[in-house]
């Protein structure tokens, strides 16, 4: 896979790339990650990339031209071309970034990420340029480089090899639309706090029992939006209804 990012600030991204599992996959040729910088395309000495917005209301709005220049350029694109793969606009009014989207994204070859900044960018970058705007949440950020870094980390890690264990990410909080149940590991005692008795057991069916209990109880607690969507069998709704009964009683 191959992710394009188009940025204001190309120096936000050294530090995230360069370690951990991005700079493991990016030495293992599972993914290859190219930041350019959005001024370089900016026409005129002074390579202006924003501008007061027409209509007033203070503040400033990222320009069209060094935007469609750039990706224009990074993607080999003429004006007016169709889009050879998802060019997406990191912007707080985007669709709300998810594990799904994560997984969506990670069946293309090559993205191209645009990262918004200041109050704005000109609309027709979003009319004729993108072909999706996503958000990480309701919140606002600075700029979308955060958020294309929070992107390009979920990707990567669902790449195939990316994490080494191949069942690394079937557990994950999120990955099966629950939250993850609760990890112990040595000291079995620590500071008089023992690890859970069923872990020593080496009982396998009680185990893999327990841990979808704590991971359906853990969601129920802390995110019961999420049973909403989950895939849930006859026993655990049947425990999700013990845990109803009890907090009524
Ligand atoms: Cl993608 N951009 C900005 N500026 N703020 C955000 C965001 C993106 N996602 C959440 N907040």
């Amino acid at each position: 896979m191959h992710i394009d990012i188009l940025t204001l600030f190309p120096g936000m991204f050294c530090g995230p790339f360069e370690e951990s599992i991005l700079k493991r996959a990016q030495e293992a040729g599972l993914i290859s990650l190219a930041v350019h910088n959005i001024r370089d395309w900016a026409p005129g000495k002074h390579r202006q990339c924003d501008d007061t917005p027409y209509g007033g209301g203070g503040g400033m709005v990222m320009k069209p031209e060094p935007i469609f220049n750039a990706v224009e350029a990074v993607l080999g694109m003429a004006p007016g071309d169709l889009a050879p793969c998802p060019i997406i606009l990191l912007t707080p009014q985007g669709r709300q970034f998810t594990q799904q989207v994560a997984h969506e994204l990670a069946r293309h070859e090559r993205l191209a990420l645009v990262c918004g900044r200041y109050e704005g960018v000109d609309e027709r970058v979003r009319a004729h340029l993108v072909t999706d705007e996503i958000s990480i949440g309701d919140y606002v950020l600075s700029g979308g480089e955060l958020a294309a870094m929070v992107i390009v980390d979920a990707v990567t890690r669902l790449l195939p090899d990316a994490l080494g264990d191949p069942g690394a990410t079937l557990h994950d909080s999120h990955a099966n639309g629950l939250l993850e149940h609760p990890h112990y590991t040595r000291p079995v005692v620590f500071r008089g706090w023992p690890v859970p008795e069923i872990l020593l057991s080496g009982h396998h069916a009680h185990l893999a029992r327990w841990r979808r209990e704590q991971s359906l109880l853990r969601t129920w607690e802390r995110r019961p939006d999420l049973l909403q969507e989950a895939q849930l069998s006859e026993a655990d709704r049947a425990y999700l209804e013990t845990l109803q009964a009890e907090a009524s009683s």
